[in-house]
């Protein structure tokens, strides 16, 4: 363990001890219960301060940035207060398993007076808030304990299974004198689960061996655990089909040709016989048919780094807790040295062909009329497949997503996967997009980003674009912007009912909101795109000012209504009503 002794105010170590341990950006919003804290953070020269002007947006940028590369991100908010209104956004971090160092202040409610402004009731200890969406938070009294604290934080936070821990700090601390310490300066090292054992691989390989139709089942901890490549090329071998658990586009990228999309219909299509699910943490929603995409499947096997991947998945022939790059890897090996790949070609074709059909389904569902242009308005297909087009003509990048209208596993099929990261919200807690495209650019400043935010998201959290402009953040925005919550809408009309009879919809319609002018009001450029023979254009002329000028910029794209077909916005209920 290498360390070396600091003197300085608590603030000046804990920031210190950022330094030591590879932090480079602090997500933040600020308070002044903590001056000593932000003072020494504007002092350091190797720690920079990034602002977010709302607590969900300091989470969701951290959670962007940590969703890139898996490199911890630290934030600090606000009291209990700020606490608690980081935690919309917490949530989707928790929900992905990111590893997010939140770091609160908190007062003394119980010594003197039980009420301290922004704090939390004395009855609640300062880290009873975070419990639900962390994977483990504690609190710290003493100044001299603060540089293991923070170093345990960020272990624990990127140990296999990654995701949010949170440290309160008792705010009395800061008023100390200056303390002599131990900086750790060790890099923490990213713990994984171990190997599996080559018994148990053997037994996935022989059954995959032996499948008609198998499936592998792709969750986050594929690209988590760096097993991305292999089990594509595991998948490529077997020609197995290949589906994902909802959030996660990346594992195996959502445009290969082998990619059947999310694995409930891509389950109930392609019927598997095998399915080996590889670091996924199985969702349902908390109904008997959770588990019915599982019952076509004689064999069930999952390995993951955690038994979080193995704990929601009925009647497995085996389960393996162990990570899944390495286990992945083997596997690989184990499957080549049996044989080439080419004596599973026939149900390599059927795999394609079921792959290619859903996929067809997808995009039509995307765009019901097909090929009906709406004057005025740009359909959704044409702008996604704009944006993936204009993308990989300058070299690939990476798209965050949280928005409905133009949803990413409707892309077209690409040989090999593509060269675009398609990086959705984790969880489905709204207000995530704006910030996790800025926290995106942050962690990948030398790589193009594209922020795809919904109008209905833009406006949970459009200070953003002020973040984006202060801190230089070359986002390219671009807003499918169907004046709806979409989806909403669209639920909406399939729950029947008065809106549905009527046509009038209440509560979902967005018309009279300029995003453009909210981003100008910032300081950000940007254009309005209604014309589907401008959009590839205005995405390219985009990327140029975001990559060759370094500043964000915006594209309003205007798509058909997010209402459902025929249907209107129903008129708010207004006070002069009443
Ligand atoms: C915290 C939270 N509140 C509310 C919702 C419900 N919700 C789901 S999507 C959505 C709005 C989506 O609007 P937009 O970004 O425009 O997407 P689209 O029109 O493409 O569906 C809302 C309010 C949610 N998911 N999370
Ligand atoms: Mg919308």
């Amino acid at each position: 363990m290498s360390t070396r002794q600091f003197t300085g105010n608590p603030s000046q170590v804990m920031v210190e001890q950022f330094a030591a341990s590879g932090v480079k950006y602090v997500f933040y919003n600020s308070g002044s219960r903590e001056a000593t804290f932000f003072d020494a953070l504007h002092a350091h020269p190797d720690v920079n301060g990034i602002l977010a002007l709302h607590e969900g947006p300091v989470a969701a940028m951290a959670g962007g940035y940590a969703q890139v590369q898996g490199d911890p991100a630290l934030m600090v908010v606000h009291l209990g207060a700020g606490l608690a209104q980081s935690l919309g956004q917490l949530f989707n971090a928790w929900n992905g398993g990111l590893p997010v160092v939140v770091i609160s202040f908190h007062g003394d409610t119980g010594s003197f007076a039980d009420s301290v402004m922004l704090n939390i009731d004395h009855g609640f200890g300062p880290t009873y808030l975070s419990a639900p969406f962390t994977k483990a938070a504690w609190a710290v009294i003493e100044p001299e304990g603060l540089p293991e604290a923070i170093e345990r934080a960020i272990q624990v936070a990127t140990a296999a299974p990654t995701g949010p821990v949170h440290i309160a700090v008792y705010d009395r601390l800061l008023d100390a004198a200056p303390v002599t310490v131990d900086i750790i300066d060790s890099k923490v090292v990213p713990i994984g689960s171990g190997y599996a054992a080559d018994a148990d691989l053997v037994g996935i390989a022989t059954a995959l061996q032996a499948a008609e139709r198998p499936m592998l089942y792709v969750g986050d901890g594929v690209f988590k655990s760096g097993a991305s490549d292999a089990v594509t090329a595991l998948a490529d071998h077997y020609g197995a089909a290949v589906a994902c658990a909802s959030p996660d586009l990346v594992g195996v990228s959502i445009a290969h040709p082998l990619h059947c999309g999310p694995f409930g219909p891509a389950s109930a299509t392609v019927n598997p016989d095998c399915i080996v699910a590889i670091g996924v943490r199985h969702a349902g929603a908390g109904v008997p048919g959770d588990y019915a995409a599982f019952r076509s499947a004689d064999h069930v096997f999952a390995l993951g780094s955690d038994i979080a991947n193995l704990q929601n998945i009925p009647a497995l022939e085996n389960g393996i807790v162990a990570d899944e790059g390495k286990g992945i890897t083997r596997l690989l090996e184990i499957a080549r040295d049996e044989g080439g790949s080419g004596a599973f070609d026939g149900r390599r074709k059927s795999a394609l062909e079921h792959a290619a059909v859903l996929r067809a389904a997808r995009r039509a569902g995307l765009q019901p009329g097909g090929d009906h242009i709406v004057p005025g308005r740009v359909r959704p297909l044409v702008l996604l497949d704009a944006i993936e087009t204009e993308l990989t003509k300058i070299g690939g990048g990476i798209i965050t997503s949280e928005q409905f209208a133009i949803q990413l596993e409707c892309i077209e099929a690409v040989d090999g996967g593509g060269v675009n990261t398609h990086l959705r919200r984790p969880g489905e807690s709204e207000g995530w997009g704006m910030a996790a495209a800025a926290g995106a650019k942050v962690a990948a400043p030398h790589t193009p980003v594209i922020g795809l935010v919904g109008d209905g998201s833009v406006y949970y959290a459009d200070s953003v674009f002020w973040t984006a402009v202060a801190h230089g953040i070359p986002v390219l925005y671009i807003i499918p912007n169907n004046a709806a919550y979409g989806i909403v809408a669209t639920l909406f009309a399939a729950a029947g009912g008065v809106m549905r009879e009527t046509g009038q919809f209440a509560g979902v319609g967005l018309e009279g909101i300029d995003p453009l002018g909210l981003a100008r009001s910032y300081g950000l450029d940007g254009e309005r795109v209604n014309d589907e023979s401008e959009v590839a254009g205005a995405i390219s002329r985009g990327l140029a000012i975001v990559e060759d000028e370094g500043r964000p910029y915006v594209l309003d794209v205007r798509l058909p209504s997010g209402l459902p077909e025929g249907a209107s916005a129903a008129e708010p209920f207004r006070l002069s009503d009443a």
